[in-house]
């Protein structure tokens, strides 16, 4: 597990926070994944294609001895056992699983670009990512919890809310 990777967590159909947890709780369960620290979940206004409900976002820290295409494998994986089904680009979705920093590496590849491209413009990645971030930190988000359409939704109080919950 000598990898550390952080992941955005994005839900607006039906049993929003569910999905969030399965999706949590899926990524923990791999052999070779560990959760390390999860932040809060947050709801955000739409950002793109704005004609669709309201998201739950969050992000989480893990540490992995995946590699970062195996790691794009297994959330790929996640989002279809959580029946996702992609019709309109940025739509709406039960569970959207983003790479966004694995170590400090650059990847471009056809599949995956990490840093996610669009991390540092979107607060619904940005806030998230400042509780549990310490680089995302210095960039000075002025706000944590009511700010441009994300305003917090339930405060998480640690990963075992999450890995133990029944499926
Ligand atoms: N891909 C490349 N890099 C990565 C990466 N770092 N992590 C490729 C994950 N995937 C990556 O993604 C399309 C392709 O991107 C994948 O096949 C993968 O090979 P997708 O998940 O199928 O499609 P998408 O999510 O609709 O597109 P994308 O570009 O990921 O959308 P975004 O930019 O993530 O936007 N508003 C709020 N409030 N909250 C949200 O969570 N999310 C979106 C989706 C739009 N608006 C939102 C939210
Ligand atoms: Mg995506």
């Amino acid at each position: 597990m000598n990898n550390t990777a952080y992941i955005a967590l994005g839900s607006n159909i039906g049993k929003k926070e569910t999905y969030l947890k399965e999706a949590v709780k899926k990524l923990h369960e791999h052999p070779e994944v560990q959760v390390e620290l999860i932040s809060s979940i947050y709801e955000t206004a739409p950002v793109g294609y704005e004609n669709q409900d309201d998201f739950l976002n969050m992000a989480v820290k893990i540490t992995t001895s995946l590699r970062p295409e195996e790691l794009l494998s297994l959330t790929q994986k996640i989002e279809q056992e959580l029946g996702r089904t992609r019709e309109v680009r940025w739509g709406p979705r039960t569970a959207d699983l983003d790479i966004l920093l694995y170590n400090r590496e650059n990847i471009e590849t056809e599949q995956l670009v990490v840093p996610h491209p669009r991390m540092y413009e979107r607060l619904f990645v940005l806030v998230p990512m400042s509780e549990i971030c310490p680089e995302i930190g210095e960039v000075q988000i002025n706000a944590v919890t009511d700010q441009e359409g994300v305003s917090i939704w339930k405060k998480t109080c640690g990963v075992e809310e999450f890995v133990h919950t029944e499926s």
